[in-house]
């Protein structure tokens, strides 16, 4: 399948149209596209306003240009635009060289209950299945970080030194979310020595099959970025060879399902299916042989027989 710009645009237009017609054809396209190799990995980089994501995601995005790598990006940053790639340290922007296969979507808004938008979830859910690496970003404050943990496969926090961040995140319980720590704005070796004693002596007594990497990184300096990646890249193979990833794309799957019900009906028809436990439940009982989207596509046909009355 070729990378282009439009049509993945207009895939994405198809998903979220909930007219009847266009659902049927999502679906199909669905069907086609599930039939394709392996999934991609998805990366959440996710941390407070102003730490650098953006200028990570772009510099992650000019690492992996020379490769070929086809990379999907959702900002759900209110802040990201996306540039032609010639503003060079413009605020906010995310950049992208010309004539790489990276396609970028912003989303402004958070419509879901709790979190990342529907819009946001279906642009993972397509961009999944197209592109080698789907970078996520979204802003870390509170529950935020949970949110993104349904979408990504490894979770990479983004920390600034010395801000008293991680102490914040460690008091509010959202550390049990982050695969991979990243302290950002280290812009010298020295800076970033500092910043990862500190971020190290938090957390001291960590014991987990997965021992979490801590960088300091510079978005600014490039220092420590090809580590990034690397690390990146073994929380992949660690899900792989632990078997995780699977179990954490089925939670994932369920995760959305909830979602597009609570969309389709609200929290009374969330509800009346049984809550998360329902969703799972009917989930588990459609032919395992079928695609997410056509497991959903009955879970969903389902609720509205349950909403009717009718059995
Ligand atoms: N000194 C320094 N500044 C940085 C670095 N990374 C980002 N910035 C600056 O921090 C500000 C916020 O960056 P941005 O990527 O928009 O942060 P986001 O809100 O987390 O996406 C911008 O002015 C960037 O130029 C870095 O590694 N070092
Ligand atoms: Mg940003």
């Amino acid at each position: 399948m070729r990378f282009e710009r439009q049509a993945i645009a207009a895939a994405l237009n198809l998903i979220e149209d909930r007219r009847p017609d266009r659902q049927q054809q999502a679906l199909t396209l669905l069907d086609e596209l599930a039939a394709l190799p392996a999934p991609a990995h998805v990366v959440g980089i996710t941390g407070p306003p102003g730490v650098g994501k953006s200028s990570l995601i772009s510099r992650l995005i000019a690492l992996a240009a020379p490769t070929g790598r086809r990379l999907g990006v959702v900002a759900v940053d209110p802040s990201s635009k996306v540039s032609g790639g010639a503003l060079l340290g413009d605020r906010g922007r995310i950049q992208v060289p010309s004539q790489a296969p990276v396609y970028v979507r912003s989303f402004a808004a958070r419509d879901r209950l709790g979190g990342l938008s529907r819009e946001a979830f279906s642009a993972v859910f397509l961009l999944r299945h197209l592109c080698d690496v789907v970078l996520v970003e979204t802003v870390g404050v509170g529950q935020s970080e949970t949110d993104v943990a349904h979408v990504a496969d490894t979770v990479v926090l983004v920390v600034q030194p010395f801000s008293g961040d991680l102490l914040q995140f460690i008091k509010a319980g959202v550390m049990e979310i982050p695969d991979v720590l990243a302290v950002n704005k280290a812009d010298d070796e020295a800076l970033a020595r500092k910043a990862v004693a500190e971020v190290k002596a938090a957390l001291a007594f960590e014991r987990r099959p997965w021992s979490r990497p801590v960088l300091a990184v510079s978005a600014t300096t490039d220092l420590h970025l090809e580590a990034l990646e690397k690390a990146i890249a073994a929380h992949y193979h660690h899900l792989v060879a632990t078997g995780t990833l699977e179990s954490r794309r089925a939670e994932q799957a369920i995760a959305w399902a909830v979602g597009e019900v609570v969309y389709e009906l609200g929290r009374v028809g969330l509800a009346a299916l049984g809550g998360t436990a329902g969703v799972t439940a009917l989930w588990s009982r459609q032919p395992v042989t079928w695609n997410d989207a056509r497991r959903l596509a009955a879970v969903l046909n389902r609720v509205h027989c349950t909403v009717k009355g009718e059995e």
